[in-house]
C-alpha cells in the first residue's frame, strides 16, 4: 500500500456541500442513491471531482441530470475523476449496489444479529457510496431508510426525524435530517429490531432534548447505567466547558459486533454492547466505569471532534487527545464528588494511577518499538493502524500537560477561544495550541514539538543536599532515544511537579534560591532546555524529593532511590500517585532481579524488607481501600517486559508467580484479616466506596490463592457461591483461576452453566482462561487451552469481542505462556493472524501487533518469531492493515 504523508495535504477543488442518501435496504442488496450537491472550493487548485469508494458495485452515475460527456469521468476500482468545465456548483447521481451481509470487516454497512449497523470512520463512508472521504469535506445530509418493518421496526439515522411511513410488501421508511453540516465519517444508520430506554432533560439555556439508550428486546434492564452516565456527561460538560448539546435528541445504539469501543457519530453515538450494557449480575464494578467514561468519551466528542473536526486523518489526536483528557477529568470529577469530601482526593488519585497504568503498558512499548510515531504522525499506509495508545493516551497526557502550565482558568479560557474561532470547521492540531496560546499570552512553539517528536522522553534527577547552608540543589536532564526515522531529538517542555519530604515525613514548605518565603509544598517546574538547575534553599534537613507528582509528564523518571529510600515513599509521600509509583519501583526492582535469577537458574529470594514495606501499606486502614488495592497489586508484564533487557517472558513469568505466592503466604494472616473486615454492604451499588472495598478483597483473595493458603482458598469458593453480583463472582473465581487451586475447575463449568447464553459475560470465561498462569509445569500449556476453545460453541472469530476475549487476552495478555520456547505459540499466532485478516482486517492488525516488539526477546525467542512474522507476510491477498504491521516489524 502506498504511504501517505502529513506533508501532501492540499484542499480538494471541489467539496461537498450537501448530501442526499436514500438506502433500500437488503441483507445482500442494499441500494444507495446519493445526491450530492457539489461546490468548487474557492480556496484550492483548479482540479475535478474526485470521489473515493471500495467494494462498490456502481448501478449509475449523472451529472446534473444527464450521462457525462464522454472522456470527463475517469474511474478505478477506488477512484472516480469528473472534469467539470465553467460551473461552481454541479449535482451528481450516484447509484450504488452494496452487500452488507458480505462485510466481514464491519467498515461501511453491515449485518450484525439481523440489524443493519454503520461504522464509518475512518474511510468506512466508501464502502457505502462514491464520495470525498476525508474528515475537510463537510457536507449537510438527509437520509431516508426504506426497509423490512419486521425485521428492522426501528430505523434511525443523525440529526432529527422528518418523516415516517408505511410502503408496499411490509416495508417502511423514515427520513432523517442533521441540521449541522459534518464529514462522512460521523455518518450513521441504524435499521433494527431494538427498544429504547427514554428520558427528557433539560439543558443548561432550558432547552428540552430527548436521550434514547437503545437495545436489544430483554437488554433494557441493563440500559440505566449508560443512561446515567450520559446525563452526567451532559451536566459535566455545561460546568466545566460551558458546552450544550446543541440537538433535538441524542441516541445511543448498542450492537454486539463492533471493532473498537464505540462510536460518536452525529446525534447517533454506536457503542459496542460492552460499553452500554450493565446490571450488577453481569457487569463488575471495572465495567460500570468503563462505560461511564466511554459514554461521557463519545458524548465530549460532540464539541471535540463534531463541530470542530480534523483537517486530516494526520492530526487525529487534535479529536482523540483531548477527548481523552476531557473523559479523564470527568471520570477523576465524578469519582471524587462520590467519594465525598474527606475521599475527594485519594478518589482522584486513583483514577490518575489507573491512566498511567494504560500509558505505561501500552503506549510507552508502543513509544519504543517499530511503530514508534509521534502524537501527530508524519506518515501512514493504513490510517486504522493509528488509533493508537500514542494517539489517544500520549495525546491526552499533552493536553494535561497544557492544562497543568496553563492552569484550569487559562485552559479554559484557550477551549473558549478555540471554539470561537473554529466551531464549523476542520481544522489542525496547530489552530488549538494557537488558540491555547493566544488565550494565555503565551509562547508555545517549544511546546509543539510534544506533537512531532516521537519516543518516551527519559527524565534524569539527582539532588545535591549541602548541609552546611540548607540547600538541596535538583538537576533535571532530559534525552529521548532514536525511533524509527527520526534519529536526533530535541529538548521539550517537561512540566516537573516536585514535592520534598522531611526525614519525618511530612512535606516541607518549597522556597527556591531567591524567593522570600517558603510556599506550597508541591510546585511545577518547567524544563525547557536539556539539562537545569534549581536550589531550594530554607532546610532543616535532607529532604527525600518526590518527582513528577501526579505523574505531570509522559516520560521515564529515573532517579537513584535505595530500597530504603523507596520504602520510606510508600510510607509517607503525600502525593498517592508517587505512593504508589514508590511501591511500583520497589515491586520492579525485586522482579526484575528475581527474574534474572531464574533465568540464571539461581533459587528464588523476596527480600523481606519489601515484604515488610508491602505490610505496612497493606495493614494502614487510614489509606483508600481502592488506593491500596491499586498499590499493592505488582506491576504488570508488558511493562515489566520493556524494562528487561533481554525481555524474557517465562523467566520473568517465574518471578511473578514466586512473588505473588510469598506475598500471599507472608502477610496471609493480614490479607485474611482484611477480606473479613471489608464486610460487604447491603445491595450492590456502583458507588467507589464499595467498589474498592471489594477491588481490595478481590486483590486479597488473589495472593491467597496464588500461596495456596487453605482458609483463603475456602473464602474464595465461599463468597464464589455466594456472590450476589459479578464483581465478587468474578474476582473470586478469577482468584480460584490464579491459584490454578483444584476448586477452579468447578467454580469456571458453575460460571459457564449460569451464563451460557449470555454473550458479554461469556467473554470474562474465554478471557480468565486465555490469561491463565500455570503454576504446574507439568500442566497442558494454556495454549491446548486457547486452541480448544476456538471450537467452543459460544466462540466467533467474527466477533471481535470473542476475538479480543480469546486470542487477545492470550497473545497480549498473558506472555508468560504465548512465548513458548518451542515457538508454538508463534506459530499458532501466524495461523490466527492469517485467518482473521481474510475477514477483518483491523482485527487481525491488532492481534499482529502482539508481536510487534519481537527484537527486544532473548534471541532463542526472537529466532522462533521472525520464521512466523515472515509466514504472515507471504500470506496470499494479506489486508494493508497487516502488511504495514508486519513490514515495520521487520524493518
Ligand atoms: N472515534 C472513534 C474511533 C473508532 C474507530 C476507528 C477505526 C475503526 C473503527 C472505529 N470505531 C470507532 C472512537 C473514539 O475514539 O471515540
Ligand atoms: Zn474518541
Amino acid at each position: 500500500a502506498p504511504t501517505i504523508h502529513r506533508a501532501d495535504y492540499a484542499p480538494l477543488a471541489w467539496t461537498v456541500a450537501r448530501i442526499d442518501l436514500h438506502f433500500a435496504l437488503a441483507p445482500q442488496a442494499t441500494v444507495v442513491t446519493s445526491r450530492l450537491a457539489c461546490v468548487r472550493n474557492p480556496d484550492a487548485a483548479p482540479g475535478p471531482i474526485v470521489l473515493d469508494g471500495e467494494e462498490l458495485e456502481t448501478l449509475a452515475l449523472t451529472v446534473d441530470g444527464l450521462d457525462p460527456a464522454p472522456g470527463t469521468v475517469r474511474r478505478t476500482e477506488s477512484r472516480i475523476e469528473i472534469d467539470v468545465a465553467d460551473r461552481d456548483e454541479v449535482a451528481l447521481e450516484i447509484v450504488t449496489r452494496i452487500n452488507p451481509q458480505a462485510n466481514t470487516a464491519l467498515s461501511g454497512l453491515y449485518l450484525s444479529r439481523g440489524g443493519y449497523f454503520t461504522q464509518c470512520e475512518a474511510e468506512g463512508f466508501r464502502r457505502i457510496t462514491w464520495f470525498p472521504d476525508r474528515p475537510d469535506v463537510m457536507a449537510r445530509f438527509t437520509v431516508t431508510l426504506e426497509g423490512d418493518k419486521a425485521a428492522c421496526p426501528v430505523l434511525l439515522s443523525n440529526g432529527n426525524l422528518v418523516e415516517e411511513g408505511e410502503l408496499p410488501d411490509g416495508r417502511h421508511y423514515a427520513r432523517w435530517e442533521d441540521p449541522f453540516p459534518k464529514p462522512c465519517y460521523l455518518f450513521a444508520l441504524v435499521a433494527a429490531d431494538l427498544v429504547a430506554l427514554e428520558r427528557r432533560e433539560l439543558t443548561a439555556s432550558g432547552r428540552e432534548v430527548l436521550l434514547q439508550v437503545w437495545v436489544e428486546k430483554g437488554n433494557l434492564d441493563r440500559a440505566g447505567h449508560a443512561m446515567e452516565s450520559l446525563v452526567h456527561a451532559m451536566r459535566w460538560d455545561e460546568e466545566t466547558f460551558g458546552l450544550e448539546l446543541d440537538l433535538d435528541r441524542f441516541m445511543i445504539v448498542a450492537v454486539s459486533d463492533f471493532n473498537m469501543g464505540a462510536m460518536e457519530n452525529k446525534g447517533l453515538n454506536i457503542f459496542n454492547a460492552k460499553y452500554v450494557l450493565a446490571k450488577p449480575d453481569t457487569a463488575t464494578d471495572v465495567d460500570y466505569e468503563h462505560i461511564e467514561s466511554v459514554v461521557a468519551h463519545e458524548y465530549f466528542h460532540n464539541w471535540t471532534g463534531n463541530r470542530v473536526t480534523c483537517r486530516d486523518w494526520f492530526q487525529l489526536t487534535l479529536k482523540e487527545g483531548l477527548t481523552v483528557f476531557r473523559d479523564q477529568q470527568f471520570s477523576a470529577d465524578m469519582l471524587a464528588c462520590a467519594a465525598g469530601a474527606e475521599g475527594g482526593s485519594s478518589a482522584r488519585a486513583v483514577k490518575r494511577i489507573d491512566d498511567v497504568r494504560v500509558l505505561r503498558s501500552a503506549q510507552f512499548p508502543e513509544d519504543a518499538g517499530p511503530m514508534a510515531h509521534p502524537i501527530r504522525p508524519e506518515s501512514y499506509q493504513e490510517i486504522n493502524n493509528f488509533y493508537t495508545a500514542t494517539v489517544y493516551e500520549k495525546g491526552a497526557e499533552v493536553i494535561r500537560m497544557l492544562h497543568t502550565l496553563l492552569g484550569p482558568e487559562g485552559f479554559r479560557n484557550g477551549m473558549d477561544l478555540y471554539f470561537s474561532y473554529h466551531d464549523g470547521q476542520a481544522v489542525t492540531c496547530d489552530d488549538f495550541v494557537n488558540a491555547m496560546a493566544e488565550a494565555n499570552g503565551r509562547d508555545l512553539d517549544q511546546f509543539m514539538r510534544w506533537y512531532g517528536q516521537a519516543g518516551t522522553p527519559r527524565l534524569r534527577a539527582q539532588g545535591e543536599w549541602n548541609g552546611a547552608d540548607g540547600s538541596y540543589t535538583l538537576t533535571l536532564s532530559q534525552s529521548t532515544q532514536p525511533t524509527p526515522g527520526q534519529p536526533d531529538k530535541l529538548p521539550l517542555v517537561i512540566p516537573v511537579a516536585v514535592g520534598l519530604i522531611g526525614p519525618d515525613g511530612a512535606d516541607l514548605p518549597l522556597q527556591l534560591e531567591g524567593e522570600h518565603q517558603p510556599g506550597a509544598t508541591t510546585r511545577v517546574l518547567e524544563l525547557a532546555t536539556e539539562t537545569r538547575q534549581w536550589r531550594f534553599t530554607n532546610l532543616a534537613a535532607e529532604p527525600a524529593p518526590s518527582l513528577l507528582r501526579g505523574f505531570s509528564a509522559p516520560v521515564i523518571l529515573e532517579l537513584d532511590e535505595d530500597d530504603g529510600r523507596l520504602a520510606f515513599r510508600m510510607a509517607h509521600d503525600s502525593d498517592a500517585c508517587n505512593r504508589w509509583d514508590a511501591a511500583q519501583r520497589y515491586a520492579e526492582r525485586v522482579l526484575l532481579q528475581l527474574a534474572a535469577d531464574a533465568a540464571a537458574g539461581r533459587a528464588l529470594k523476596v527480600p523481606a524488607p519489601f515484604i515488610d514495606a508491602f505490610g505496612k501499606l497493606l495493614r494502614n486502614e487510614l489509606l483508600d481501600p481502592a488506593f491500596r488495592a491499586q498499590a499493592l497489586a505488582l506491576p504488570g508484564e508488558a511493562y515489566l517486559l520493556e524494562r528487561m533487557e533481554p525481555a524474557d517472558p517465562a523467566a520473568l513469568r517465574a518471578a511473578q508467580l514466586h512473588v505473588g505466592a510469598e506475598l500471599g503466604r507472608v502477610l496471609a494472616a493480614d490479607w485474611l484479616a482484611l477480606a473479613e473486615s471489608l464486610v460487604e454492604p447491603g445491595e450492590y451499588r456502583y458507588h467507589p466506596a464499595d467498589a474498592g472495598g471489594r477491588a481490595l478483597v478481590n486483590l486479597a483473595l488473589r495472593y491467597l490463592c496464588a500461596a495456596r493458603v487453605d482458609a483463603g482458598v475456602a473464602l474464595a469458593a465461599a463468597r464464589f457461591d455466594s456472590a450476589t453480583n459479578m464483581t465478587d463472582r468474578f474476582g473470586a473465581l478469577a482468584a480460584l483461576m490464579h491459584g490454578a487451586v483444584p476448586a477452579a475447575e468447578a467454580a469456571l463449568a458453575a460460571f459457564y452453566r449460569r451464563y451460557q447464553n449470555d454473550t458479554l459475560v461469556l467473554d470474562k470465561w474465554f478471557a480468565l482462561q486465555a490469561g491463565a498462569w500455570r503454576r504446574d509445569a507439568a500442566a497442558a500449556p494454556v495454549l491446548a487451552q486457547v486452541r480448544e476453545l476456538l471450537a467452543d460453541p459460544a466462540f466467533s472469530p467474527s466477533n471481535p469481542n470473542k476475538v479480543y476475549a480469546l486470542l487477545g487476552s492470550f497473545f497480549r495478555a498473558n506472555p508468560g505462556e504465548f512465548h513458548l520456547a518451542d515457538g508454538s505459540g508463534y506459530e499458532f499466532w501466524a495461523e490466527q493472524v492469517i485467518a482473521l485478516d481474510a475477514a477483518n482486517p483491523q482485527v487481525a492488525a491488532r492481534m499482529a501487533r502482539a508481536l510487534e516488539n519481537w527484537r527486544r526477546f532473548t534471541p532463542a525467542l526472537q529466532a522462533a518469531i521472525r520464521p512466523q512474522l515472515e509466514r504472515v507476510l507471504a500470506a496470499d491477498g494479506l489486508s494493508p492493515d497487516v502488511t504495514e504491521i508486519v513490514e515495520k516489524a521487520l524493518a
